[in-house]
């Protein structure tokens, strides 16, 4: 893609090359939607398209943990890295993927591994704004883990949204194989927010083989579909959401005669809950963990998706 850098040295790719900048302080504006993201110079907080992303391995499907603000991304990586550290994964912090002035990203890799099995996560992840995070077995990379900030996502009141140019680069990359999970959540705004999004996931639909999509179905404790913990009643979870997110599938059905005879989606669709989260009288939010059977549904269809 025209614009973009490409160090064939690093056999990596970085989003174009703008001079490192010293950091700054972040300008106190209300009206700015994203000066809560954490870690951004003052050249990428004037500018989202300045926003410097740096993918060094691209041999290793990156999986985009992709909604709105607020919808459960960060809590869901939290989640699934303690499943996968259970299940003898090493989770490591991709060090290159923000430049060396974001020391927001720095302090976040330093810690990584005590804000994820911290009870205290849902308030230590606050300022977890852009993280990259290899999931590692053996000495090989089996995925990459990307999380963004949910504002340069979806904006609600947009149908059409203008992404900053590093999630055209994210999409338009040929190089790298990608799984795109797109949130949905029970009781998310209103129809038209909704509809909205709706029309942002489509924004992401690609025609091929290189780009994968499971909608997680994320809070699903706060739905009537849960018949035990980790067990959940498919069918009317993704009845549900069809109701809530009209025609969110439509462009994700298989419409190949021959293969939709055994194949009717091209997506999958994973329940998820990260977990429970209650506010003492003093104190933060205390984060407890869900069911194990989440993660690993997800993590199955994860790998399914890498390896199909
Ligand atoms: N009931 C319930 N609430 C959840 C669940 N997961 C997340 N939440 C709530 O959603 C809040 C936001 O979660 P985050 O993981 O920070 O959301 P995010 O998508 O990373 O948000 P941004 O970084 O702002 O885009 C949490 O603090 C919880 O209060 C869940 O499984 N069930
Ligand atoms: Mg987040």
């Amino acid at each position: 893609m025209e614009g973009f850098k490409i160090d064939s040295s690093k056999k990596g790719i970085d989003t174009p090359d703008v001079e490192e900048l010293k950091v700054q302080e972040q300008p106190d504006n209300q009206e700015n939607p994203i000066s809560n993201i954490h870690g951004l110079s003052l050249e990428e907080l004037n500018d989202v398209n300045k926003i410097r992303i740096s993918i060094s391995d691209t041999s290793a499907p990156v999986i985009v943990l992709f909604g709105p603000a607020s919808c459960g991304k960060t809590m869901t990586l939290v989640r699934l890295s303690r499943y996968l550290q259970g299940q003898g994964y090493q989770l490591i912090p991709d060090r290159t993927f923000r430049p060396s002035y974001d020391e927001n990203y720095k302090n976040l890799c330093d810690n990584f591994s005590s804000i994820v099995n911290s009870d205290d996560a849902a308030s230590r992840t606050d300022n977890i704004s852009f993280m990259l995070v290899k999931v590692v077995k053996d000495g090989r990379t089996i995925c990459q883990i990307l999380e963004g900030p949910g504002e340069l996502y979806f904006d609600p009141s947009k149908a059409r949204q203008d992404w900053p140019t590093y999630v055209h680069y994210l999409l338009n990359n040929t190089n790298l194989r990608k799984v795109f999970l797109p949130f949905v959540e029970p009781n998310f705004g209103e129809e038209e927010t909704r509809r909205n999004y709706v029309s942002t996931i489509n924004q992401l639909k690609q025609n091929t083989d290189k780009q994968k999509y499971v909608f997680l179905y994320n809070k699903i404790d706060l739905t009537p579909f849960v018949i035990s913990p980790g067990k959940v009643h498919i069918n009317h979870a993704l009845h549900q959401v069809e109701m809530d997110y009209p025609d969110i599938f439509a462009r994700f059905k298989n419409t190949n005669p021959i293969t939709s005879l055994w194949r009717a989606n091209n997506f999958e669709f994973v329940p998820f809950q990260t977990g429970t989260y209650t506010k003492p009288a003093a104190g933060s939010l205390v984060y407890i963990q869900g069911s194990d059977r989440y993660p690993q549904h997800l993590w199955e269809t994860l790998l399914r998706c890498i390896r199909g």
